[in-house]
């Protein structure tokens, strides 16, 4: 293993909070288009220009066709190696963990990762434009929104319900986003992977975190501003670096006991 993600897991392992914040990125070895790569735009639509309350009052039947055909595709898709990888980091229970989280994918939970932070808010939860009416949809609504379905309105007031994420020029939940900048200053280790770091307020995060002393590391294929920060920022894949940097890939940071030495002791 490169000498340098040894160095990176081994002082990681010290750490006994550690923030792990994901991008997109996280998800595009599971087949999810990231937003800003090569396949970044969304079919011939970009996020910025749909995932906004304007495209949705201008034509709500186009944005959920839009997040149906998101949620279709989530679904097919698994979490894959980084978020296997990051569910198992949590579940040894070694040290406190918090998943902060960019992405809509529920892939993070799907992987068995508990107590996600979901800034930016879940694809498959659906609430209510108008009343607090909120309901989580494990299987995208039909086969989209064709013409209007009576089942995107509310059943308690009749509005439109809409997809439970935050849109570009809506303010994050507060308590969601508290809660991620007091992880983010208490840490003493945050990973910031697979992403561009170009969203606020959630770009802040990494920046409390290193702010607050806490030792930062990068995975992402691109270089960002943190990566000048980072103590190491690993210039590849969340799939193949996260498993090793956590100590999983090689079982490196086992806590059970000793494996049986194999008699050539
Ligand atoms: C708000 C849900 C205010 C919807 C999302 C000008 C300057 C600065 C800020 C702004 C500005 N103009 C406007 C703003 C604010 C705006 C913003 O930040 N815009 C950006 C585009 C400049 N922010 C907002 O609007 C936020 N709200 O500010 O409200 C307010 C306050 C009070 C009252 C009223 C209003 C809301 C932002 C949330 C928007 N919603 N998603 C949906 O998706 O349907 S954001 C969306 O884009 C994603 O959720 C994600 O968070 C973000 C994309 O970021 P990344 O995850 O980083 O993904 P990206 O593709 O960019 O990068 C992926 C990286 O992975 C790449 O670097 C790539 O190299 C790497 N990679 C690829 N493959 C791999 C990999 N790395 C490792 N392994 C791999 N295999
Ligand atoms: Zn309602």
């Amino acid at each position: 293993m490169d000498k340098r993600l040894t160095e990176a897991r081994d002082a990681l392992l010290q750490a006994r909070r550690i923030v792990v914040f994901t991008g997109a990125g996280v998800s595009a070895e599971s087949g999810i288009p990231t937003y800003r790569g090569e396949n970044g735009v969304w079919r011939n639509y970009r996020a910025e220009d749909l995932a906004t309350l304007d495209a949705f009052a201008r034509n709500p039947e186009l944005v959920w066709e839009w997040y149906n055909e998101r949620r279709t595709l989530m679904l097919a898709c698994s979490p894959n190696a980084a978020h296997l990888a990051l569910s198992e980091f949590q579940a040894s229970g070694a040290r406190e963990v918090s998943p902060i989280t960019q992405n809509i994918d529920n892939l993070h939970r799907r992987a068995g990762s508990r107590d996600v932070l979901e800034l930016h808010g879940n694809a498959f939860r659906t609430k209510c434009a108008s009343c607090d009416y909120a309901v989580y949809d494990h299987e995208p609504q039909g086969d989209g929104c064709r013409g209007l379905r009576d089942d995107f309105r509310c059943p308690r007031c009749g509005s439109w319900l809409r997809p439970d994420v935050v849109w570009f020029g809506e303010p994050l939940d507060d308590a969601v986003l508290d809660a991620a900048f007091e992880r983010a200053a208490d840490c003493d280790a945050f990973l910031s992977v697979g992403s561009s770091l170009l969203v606020q307020p959630a770009a802040l995060l990494p920046e409390a975190a290193h702010r607050a002393g806490a030792l930062v590391i990068e995975v992402n294929l691109e270089p960002t501003w943190l990566s000048e920060l980072a103590r190491w920022s690993f210039r590849g894949a969340a799939g193949a670096n996260l498993p090793k940097l956590l100590g999983i890939a090689e079982g490196a940071d086992r806590q059970g006991p000793e494996p049986a030495s194999s008699g050539d002791g």
